[in-house]
């Protein structure tokens, strides 16, 4: 009397009409679909039931913007995860090409100013001063809006931008100029024809040195066999850490990540303020606040290789006065420690690692023994 098809949703729970019919006339009237219905039903029940009897704690990953709180989350997905589905790996070569050519605008937009105005450049040997970086290319590149895959004209134009001997100039002297470039830049830029091809699927590497602003509180759930790790990265940016209170309540652990090299640098949203001591004020608040009273607190000093390289040249002392310790990277990491360390009138801090989170090996270690700490900290929270 009626025709439908057999291969109905099993996993449909709600009992809409179709085809004019109510759903629960078509289970009485068919006990076949009744009984694969409600073998569904109890498979969703079952793996429900498995997966709430997995303990789970939530982790708070708090920090400024630019610290590496989303490197890190992107860490833990490879450890427990392996692998990405092809819908993220393919957004995540949206954002990096993003970056490339953001970095590059940048630059080309730094020459044409430089071109023109009396400031100390030093423009590359042979180049003629002013005349203008490939200018046809740099148009092209302007008027680009990125929405999914590169056209073969910009592909040609980032190229011939990056050979530009005055934009590879232009990039050397960043800090000079008080150009703010993406750190990991020339990761990507050393490796143009790779990362243009056609059939360029980013590598693990790639996924760590991408940079995307966090925008609002992500949520990512990890389940182990044993536990379920709900990591909550927030967006590091002054402006939008007002929204990070209403996520503290039960929080087990907070992940703070601080990026020790950013000792020189100011933030981007308030150039008035140095980066490292915008994080010290954060922490103290965070780290005394009377919600998180309970929640075991990680400190990360991330951001290691760029800081080794950087006190060799720009004396921490120009910015903390107070610091005495020359170039000594055992006394300036010891200094940065107590700074913070110091701020923690409230409780003892559980965990404090020095990282470098774009190095997928020493990240290993350091993803293993935060787990077993979230753990340990999730069982004195219920506990206490
Ligand atoms: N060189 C270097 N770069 C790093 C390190 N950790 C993170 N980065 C890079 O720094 C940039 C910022 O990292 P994110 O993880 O996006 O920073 P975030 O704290 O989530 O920033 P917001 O989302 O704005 O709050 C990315 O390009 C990362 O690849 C590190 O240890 N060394
Ligand atoms: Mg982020």
């Amino acid at each position: 009397m009626y025709s439908y098809s057999e291969e109905i949703d099993v996993n449909l729970l709600s009992l809409e009409e179709k085809d004019g019919i109510n759903l629960v006339e078509k289970l009485v009237l068919n006990p076949r679909i009744a009984h694969k219905r409600s073998q569904g039903i109890d498979k969703i029940l079952e793996k429900e039931l498995k997966d709430s009897a997995i303990p789970s704690t939530k982790v708070l990953i708090l920090g400024s913007g630019d610290s590496g709180k989303s490197t890190f989350v992107r860490h833990m997905r490879i450890s427990y995860f392996k692998t990405f589905t092809l819908e993220e790996l393919g957004y995540f070569k949206f954002v990096i090409h993003g970056n490339i050519i953001s970095v590059l605008k940048k630059l080309a937009e730094k020459l044409e100013l430089l071109r023109n105005s009396n400031d100390e450049f030093k423009f590359s040997p042979g180049s003629e001063g002013n005349q203008p970086c490939d200018k046809k290319h740099f148009q092209i590149l302007q008027q680009f809006v990125l929405k999914k895959d590169l056209p073969p004209e910009i592909v040609t134009a980032i190229q011939m931008i990056w050979n530009d001997e005055n934009i590879k100039s232009c990039y050397e002297q960043r800090r000079q100029l008080n150009l703010e470039i993406q750190e990991t830049a020339a990761y990507y830029l050393s490796d143009l024809p790779r990362i243009l091809s056609s059939t360029y699927t980013p590598s693990e590497q790639d996924i760590l040195c991408l940079r995307n602003s966090t925008k609002q509180v992500t949520e990512t759930v990890i389940t182990t066999k044993f536990m379920k790790f709900k990591l909550f990265d927030a967006a590091g940016q002054t402006h939008l850490r007002n929204s990070w209170a209403a996520f503290f309540d039960d929080a087990a652990t907070v992940l703070f990540v601080c990026a020790i090299s950013s000792y020189d640098q100011n933030l981007i949203e308030n150039p008035a303020v140095n980066r490292l001591v915008d994080a010290v004020t954060l922490f103290e608040t965070i780290v005394n606040n009377k919600i998180l009273k309970k929640a075991g607190m990680i400190l990360f000093f991330n951001k290691m290789d760029i800081f080794q390289e950087k006190i060799k040249t720009i004396p921490i002392q120009n910015y903390f006065n107070d610091y005495l310790g020359g170039s000594d990277l055992k006394l300036a990491k010891s200094y940065f420690k107590n700074l913070f360390t110091s701020k923690a009138t409230e409780k003892e801090i559980e965990h404090v690692l020095f990282t470098t989170s774009t190095d997928p090996v020493s990240m290993k270690k350091v993803v293993s023994s935060v787990t077993d700490v979230i753990i340990r900290l999730n069982m004195k929270c219920i506990v206490a």
